[in-house]
């Protein structure tokens, strides 16, 4: 069939708007409509030609939501009709990671995922009989795509598009973050660097689950207003803190972060993040994704005090299990994301889209088609 995609030929160049051939699922794999995407940096620094790992020509964009249009042979857990958000980060429930119960990090389709390819070695869409690769897994820059079964997570079928589609990656990430890999319990003192919309997930998820202190860091004044709404109760901006950030911190926490997020993507950041941490048993978890090559440095004696230091991907969650149960919470209102749409726009302003990213100007821009 016939689709229209944003297609990123080439590293920093701007995406242009085309029609796609997209073949049909082939066994265990599925159609999806997308009707809402939301643009976020990591489709940004793959396009900017940063990542390694990047590759071009390919259909980015990784945060969407749509729904079932066909299923290939095999496939049982979706039917047509069905509503969905892609998973970048699939769940098979049958690999030794799945089956670990110590990690969302499934590896099914790792090696083909990460070549632009669906699991059988091949791309489902083409321009003029030439390969356009997928990206993530999920290429939502599209109005259709297809994903294996194992990464698409049902939910209930009267959740917006365009709201719920940012629990395809930065909602739960944040939120994530807090209840799966951090396991933030009632009262503890949590520090957020950076928010931004994952920095702010990390924020509501503090709050849900009764952290006491609630401190956001950020240099930019205007994240203050949402932060508050959403639950920070102190906000530090680096600029204005005089004398030592990290010590600061540690007294505005009486002793040091229980838990802290770093949501920037910083490795001097990292550091301050896990540094702020209690002596002890403070615990700082790496979010944010830094440049190709970049590496994170401390003094070993901060973990020879007892602070921990991790990392998260896709906070943690298992897609298809904790996928639905944060498109509940949002339905029954425990989490706010309507105040983290800043625009929604046809994808056809996919470039403006961008560029107000990288101006600051939104949490998110949604996309629809
Ligand atoms: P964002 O750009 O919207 O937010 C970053 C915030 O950090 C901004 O508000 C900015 O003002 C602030 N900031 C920048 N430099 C700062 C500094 N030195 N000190 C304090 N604040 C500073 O980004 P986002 O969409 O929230 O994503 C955050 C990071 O998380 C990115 O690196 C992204 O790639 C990563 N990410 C990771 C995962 C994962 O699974 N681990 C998933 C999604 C995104
Ligand atoms: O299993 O080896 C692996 C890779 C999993 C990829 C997880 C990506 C998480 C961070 C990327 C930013 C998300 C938008
Ligand atoms: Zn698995």
């Amino acid at each position: 069939m016939d689709v229209k995609a944003a297609v990123a030929y080439e590293a920093a160049k701007p995406l242009t708007i085309e029609t796609v051939q997209l073949e049909a699922p082939r066994a265990g794999e599925v159609l999806i409509e997308i009707k809402a995407t939301g643009v976020c940096h990591t489709d940004a620094y793959t396009l900017s030609g940063s990542d390694p790992e990047g590759l071009f020509p390919a259909i980015l964009g990784h945060e969407g939501a749509g729904v079932v249009v066909e299923v290939g042979a095999g496939v049982t857990s979706v039917k047509p009709g069905d509503h969905v958000i892609p998973l970048y980060t699939p769940e098979c429930r049958n690999c030794d990671y799945c089956l670990s119960g110590k990690t969302n990090l499934c590896q099914a389709i790792r090696v083909t995922q990460g070549k632009g390819l669906m699991p059988n070695g091949t791309s489902r869409f083409s321009i003029g009989g030439k390969p356009i690769l997928h990206y993530m897994g999920t290429s939502t820059f599209a109005n259709y795509t297809v994903l294996p079964e194992i990464a698409v997570a049902k939910i209930r079928n009267d959740a917006p598009f365009e709201k719920v589609c940012l629990i395809g990656c930065g909602v739960t990430t944040g939120l994530g973050a807090v209840i799966y890999t951090a396991k933030v319990e009632p009262g503890a003192n949590v520090v957020v660097f950076g928010l931004g919309g994952v920095g702010l997930n990390v924020i509501q998820g503090a709050r849900m689950v009764g952290a006491n202190r609630i401190i956001g860091v950020d240099l930019n004044p205007d994240k203050r207003a949402l932060a508050e709404k959403l639950g920070m109760t102190h906000f530090v901006n680096p600029k204005e803190v005089e004398g030592d950030l990290v010590a600061h911190l540690v007294e505005l926490t009486n002793g040091g972060a229980d838990y802290s997020f770093e949501c920037i993507g910083n490795v001097k950041v990292m550091r301050q993040a896990l540094e702020c941490c209690h002596k002890g048993w403070g615990e700082s978890i790496v979010v944010g994704v830094a440049g190709a090559g970049q590496e994170i440095s401390t003094r070993p004696f901060q973990l020879v005090t007892g602070r921990v230091w991790r990392g998260t991907a896709f906070g943690g969650a298992r897609g298809r299990t904790d996928v639905p149960k944060i498109v509940d919470w949002y339905m029954n209102g425990k989490i706010n994301i309507d105040d983290l749409v800043t625009k929604v726009m046809p994808i056809e302003q996919i470039n403006e889209a961008f560029d107000l990213m990288h101006r600051g100007e939104v949490i998110r821009a949604v996309l629809t088609f």
